[in-house]
């Protein structure tokens, strides 16, 4: 399963999953940063229609809300 995390580092939502990614341990999830990279901007908003951070992309499917995606990592954690 491909799990790549759309952010920016001062965004607070960001930094709620970012935290939570760090205390797990994980590593399964590739970082693109919205504000450093112009290419990772037009991807979020070409597969989400927006340009909302933070996003989740599962397989390529978005999934937004911080809270949601804590609890989608919670549930599925690295194998
Ligand atoms: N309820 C959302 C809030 C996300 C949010 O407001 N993100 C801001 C950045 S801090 C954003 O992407 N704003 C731009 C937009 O919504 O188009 C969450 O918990 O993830």
């Amino acid at each position: 399963m491909k799990l790549e995390l759309y952010k920016f580092d001062t965004c607070p939502y960001c930094r709620r999953v970012m935290s939570f990614i760090d205390e797990s341990g994980r590593t399964d999830i590739e970082m693109h940063d919205i504000h450093k990279n112009d290419e990772d901007m037009k991807r979020l908003i070409e597969v989400g229609g927006k340009r909302q951070v933070p996003c989740l992309l599962i397989d390529g499917k978005p999934m937004y809300e911080s809270l949601d995606i804590i609890e989608w990592l919670k549930k599925n954690p690295q194998k």
